[in-house]
């Protein structure tokens, strides 16, 4: 077994539940004999220490689900357009993969990535750093598709729906987004890392919505509505709104000091540091960074908890909205314990602040991200 097979292993058994397991084994034909027979999703993040690769493998890679996936029949799926658009309309799967295709490398995060890291703790799934990777997609544009129902001027919000079911009384994750974000650079995908779109992360068709947080990219699309107002509901109207302006760590926003959650914050996380080195020895310390904005231009390191800063060198692979990944030739100087940490700067000249903005939610952490390391003589 290589070591690469263990390390995926390990994510399963660590962060997945055995559901995720299940639905990566199964062939399809099995798994739709299965009865499901709860209402348990699938939250699971990456262990840092694996966000390595420029392309996080799809395997790798994390999941969140509020519900668990009624996976559409492939043969009897179809994407519902209706709205405002000239006429309504219906397209398979073949149907959609005969418009142009188009392909784009960009970071999936959770707005809730770094909840479990906020303090005074919150309530929710307390992801830490692994709910963020960093993927090929590939599809078709929402403009093109939109475009052959004709859509009306008076459109302002894309109403998206996917096909779970939340249970009993819960409210349905139902979502709508700006018409001018979708229409600029918003993909249907039906594919991630050159592979068709596995069933955890939306098969066959989810939204794609380079640098903006994962609540947008709904999956497991079934219907897109252009409308004149936004969607309504809990998923629109209490969750997924961040502070318009700083305020006192666990004093709790009214909804009108938010607004809803769009581009992500720029953030940098350190991947790989050793535990322990020798001082006067060089170490290899590496990492992502990404933003909302298209791109990164510098990320820093410290070893003395942000008092000075070292440039660390960029990889050449990016792309807008994908992440960078750097990496840094450290040689501790002395005996004891240094904090490594580093800091990001984006295309537009945002830096990465050392606390992360409190919000009653736990949305968008992009705080810095400390290491220590145990330094000998
Ligand atoms: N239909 C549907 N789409 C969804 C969700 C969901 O629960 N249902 N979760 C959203 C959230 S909050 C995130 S962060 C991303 C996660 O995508 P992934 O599971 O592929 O990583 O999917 C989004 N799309
Ligand atoms: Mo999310």
């Amino acid at each position: 077994m290589s070591f690469d097979r263990i390390d995926r292993r390990r994510f399963f058994l660590l962060a997945a539940a055995p559901l995720l397991a299940a639905q990566k084994a199964a062939v399809p034909h099995a798994r739709e004999a299965l009865l499901q027979l709860n209402g348990y999703a699938v939250n699971a993040e990456t262990p840092i220490e694996l966000l390595t690769e420029y392309l996080t493998p799809n395997e790798l890679f994390f999941v969140r689900s509020h519900w668990i996936p009624r996976t559409p029949d492939p043969k009897r799926w179809r994407l519902t357009i209706d709205g405002e658009v000239d006429r309504s309309l219906h397209f398979t799967l073949s149907e959609l993969k005969k418009l142009p295709r188009t392909e784009v490398t960009c970071v999936l995060q959770c707005a809730g990535n770094g909840r479990g890291l906020y303090s005074p703790p919150l309530p929710g799934v307390q992801w830490r750093f692994g709910a963020a990777g960093n993927a090929r997609w590939t599809g078709v544009r929402v403009r093109d598709v939109l475009d052959r129902a004709g859509l009306k001027g008076s459109a302002k919000h894309l109403h998206a729906f996917g096909s779970d079911v939340p249970p009993d009384k819960v409210p349905p994750f139902h979502r709508s987004i700006e018409i001018e974000k979708i229409l600029a650079d918003g993909i249907l995908a039906f594919s991630m890392n050159g592979e068709p779109l596995p069933v955890a992360h939306g098969a066959p068709l989810r939204l794609i919505v380079p640098g903006w947080a994962g609540d947008h990219w709904m999956k497991w699309l079934v219907r897109l509505s252009p409308q004149v107002e936004p969607q309504k509901g809990f998923y629109m109207e209490t969750a997924y709104r961040y502070p318009l302006a700083p305020g006192a760590a666990g004093v709790t926003f009214k909804p009108e000091e938010m607004s809803p959650v769009t581009e992500l914050f720029v953030k940098s996380n350190i991947t790989t540091a050793p535990q322990r080195a020798q001082a006067g020895h060089a170490q290899e310390i590496r990492g992502f960074a990404f933003s909302g904005a298209p791109d990164i231009a510098k990320v820093e390191i410290s070893d003395d908890d942000g008092a000075t800063w070292q440039d660390t060198i960029l990889d050449h692979r990016h792309d807008p909205y994908a992440w960078r990944l750097w990496s840094y030739r450290w040689t501790p100087a002395r005996p004891g314990v240094a904090r490594l940490c580093a800091r990001a700067t984006d295309s537009r000249g945002n830096i990465q602040p050392r606390e992360a903005v409190w919000n009653q939610s736990g949305y968008l952490h992009n705080g810095w991200h400390f290491v220590d390391v145990e330094v000998t003589s």
